[in-house]
């Protein structure tokens, strides 16, 4: 095995650890709500079929609870402290996920038909609602000493979410987008969840002030890698790893992170990919081979995993700054499998 394969599996188990730890609370919460929005909730993450009938689908990755839960663990605490943030931050997580399906009109999530797509869009919406009101109701009926700073913390992000959906959404009106408003975007799309998730394992397991803003940098820093690599699934990625059709980011003509930088590239690709890409309406399927072919052309899928393997590195640095490197072992190798989904 090599050392990267040993990371991995490392990684593989803590997923699954987090997952017992944290699946038993997460449920217990979705089953407070009322039967309507439950039952849609139940589908979406993946614990029964359409009919409510119970179905062996993991779901998603579930990377936001385990980050949390690592978080409290590299500064010395238990995972156990944090499982109320871990609900909540994966709570906040699907809130965005049922939202973001209908906004992009999407009709695949995690290998299945998206929740609006079976259920309409009221149903979907309002799921979505009821999973944000009640990451607040986990976070403030917990009885830790922090858990009114871990609501503010919770609250900011998903200002920021909505900032970045409203921002992502704006752009595919433009032809102007600029490689810097794509990143401030991705970090408020993406990275404010991910920094929150590591803030408030952190916060909730006592951590120091200087623990807490260097796992917050961690957590920013690597969901801008996992936003990268995000991207780059999105132009590269085969349907058994993503859960969503084959150039799922560029048939709506989305402003992704190496797109941009491809538009931005001042090359012959960037200018003949300006020519098929800027428009309206969906792409046709016969041009997204080329589409594709031209943002690699243009340098920038090289650029692209350039980025993402500089985040992770400053991300790391920053995890080196909190303790002991044993402290945070299983972190590092999340970290690697966060910003490497797709190599
Ligand atoms: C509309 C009020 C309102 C708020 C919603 C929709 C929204 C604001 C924000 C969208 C945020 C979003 C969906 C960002 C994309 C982040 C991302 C890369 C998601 C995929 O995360 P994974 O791969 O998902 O961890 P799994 O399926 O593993 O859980």
């Amino acid at each position: 095995m090599t050392t990267l394969d040993t990371s991995n599996a490392q990684a593989h188990e803590a997923l699954e650890t987090s997952r017992h730890l944290v699946d038993p609370a997460l449920r217990a919460a979705v089953e407070t709500l009322p039967e309507d929005v439950r039952h849609i909730a139940r589908y979406h993450f993946g614990w029964t079929d359409e009919n409510g009938r119970t179905t062996t689908n993991r779901g998603g990755k579930a990377l936001r609870p385990a980050l949390v839960l690592l978080s409290a663990n590299a500064v010395g605490a238990s995972e156990q402290t944090a499982v109320p943030a871990a609900v909540a931050i994966e709570l906040v997580h699907n809130f965005s996920l049922l939202h973001d399906d209908v906004l992009d009109h999407d009709a695949t999530r995690r290998h299945r038909p998206t929740a609006w797509s079976l259920f309409g869009v009221s149903g979907a919406i309002l799921t979505g609602d009821a999973l944000l009101s009640l990451a607040s109701g986990v976070l403030a009926g917990s009885d830790h000493p922090q858990a009114l700073p871990a609501a503010q913390c919770l609250n900011t992000a998903v200002q920021e979410l909505i900032r970045g959906q409203l921002m992502d959404l704006a752009f595919e009106q433009r032809n102007d987008v600029d490689l810097d408003e794509c990143q401030r975007m991705a970090q408020a799309k993406t990275a404010a969840l991910l920094e929150c998730a590591c803030e408030l394992g952190a916060l909730l397991g006592d951590g120091s002030t200087e623990q807490i803003e260097q796992l917050r940098h961690f957590g920013h820093d690597l969901g801008l890698a996992f936003q990268h690599v995000d991207d780059y699934l999105g132009v590269w990625g085969s349907p058994e790893i993503t859960g969503k059709p084959v150039y799922s980011d560029l048939r709506g003509r989305k402003k992704t992170l190496p797109v941009v930088a491809a538009l931005q590239s001042g090359t012959a690709a960037g200018r003949a990919l300006a020519e098929r890409y800027l428009g309206n309406g969906s792409v046709h399927s016969a041009e997204l081979t080329t589409i594709a072919d031209l943002i690699d052309d243009a340098g920038a899928r090289s650029w692209n995993d350039e980025q993402a393997d500089h985040l992770l590195t400053q991300a790391l640095d920053h995890l080196d700054r909190v303790g002991p490197p044993e402290c945070s072992t299983t972190l590092r190798a999340i970290a690697h499998l966060a910003a490497h989904r797709d190599r």
